[in-house]
């Protein structure tokens, strides 16, 4: 142990999800965006990318091995809600350019708004969320956390977007979704008949590829996920979310992100659920490849 004493003695944790592959031999390149400066009810997911990587270290992914992934960090905190944009962007085109798919750990969900305009192929967006984020304005800003869907669809043409695991929204999102194509599966159609609901997202995503699948832990019931910075009763449990992001991966993905961890109102259930929910998707999408 001359030479190498220090690698032998100390470890530099947490890391992602067993995160072990260097850049150059990962399929994943996976960095957290520390954000929540826009939260409106509960502030606390800025410290959602530690509290991944600390339970990763602590769960039994039993094939974590398999997923060759490089957890890169996190980018540098700011404040500003168009630096963090324009930050993830710039990551998340970097990563893609070098043939990687890019992994982003959120963060409040605001921060899809930076990469899904940046990522050049996306054949479809899947969100399974509780909420529409719909809205044009919120507490006297255009982009936040409630609104960064209708920003990204005013910016940008989506072949398709699909919404699951959704009950938290009001009139004036849903007649938004409406008139700008969005594919809404309510938590209700999810909890009452799964079977269905896959079915009908199996046809939904039939023949598309690239899909980028964004994951707001909020979709979960609270009595699952406690540590979300706006719970909303009436949500799917884990093993509903599970199935359906197997179905989604498994057909390829552009990007990952999860976001809306809450560890300041957390009792480790939130974080586990998210931590198990990105395995799946990545380990789904590598299998399937
Ligand atoms: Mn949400």
């Amino acid at each position: 142990m001359s030479g190498n004493w220090i690698e032998f003695l100390f470890y530099r944790g947490p890391s992602f999800v067993g995160a072990g592959a260097s850049f150059e031999e990962a399929d994943y390149a996976a960095f957290g965006v520390p954000f929540d400066a826009t939260a409106s009810y509960r502030p606390g997911s800025r410290f959602g990318p530690l509290s991944l990587r600390v339970a990763s270290e602590y769960l039994e992914l039993p094939a974590e091995k398999m997923i060759r992934l490089c957890d890169l960090g996190d980018l540098h905190p700011t404040n500003s809600v168009e630096v963090m944009l324009r930050r993830v962007g710039e990551a998340v085109e970097r990563i893609e350019e070098s043939g990687r798919i890019p992994v982003i750990l959120g963060g409040e969900h605001t921060l899809t708004l930076g990469s899904a305009s940046r990522l050049r192929s996306m054949g479809c967006l899947v969100i399974l969320d509780a909420h529409l984020d719909m809205r044009d304005e919120f507490m006297d800003t255009k982009i936040n956390h409630t609104t960064w869907l209708r920003r990204l669809l005013e910016e940008r043409r989506i072949e398709r977007v699909i919404v699951a695991g959704a009950r938290a929204y009001v009139d004036e999102e849903s007649s938004a979704a409406d008139e700008m194509g969005i594919h809404i599966i309510t938590s209700t159609e999810i909890f009452l008949d799964l079977r269905g609901a896959m079915k009908k997202l199996e046809a939904l995503t039939s023949g598309l590829e690239n899909i980028y699948l964004s994951i707001d832990v909020d979709v979960l019931d609270p009595g699952y996920a406690p540590g979300v910075s706006n719970p909303e009763p009436g949500g799917i449990a884990p093993i509903h979310l599970y199935e359906l992001i197997k179905l989604v991966a498994g057909k390829g993905l552009a990007a990952l992100d999860i976001v809306e961890v809450n560890p300041l109102f957390d009792d480790g259930s939130a974080v586990a659920c998210a931590v198990y929910a990105a395995y799946y998707a990545m380990l789904s999408s590598t299998t399937s490849s």
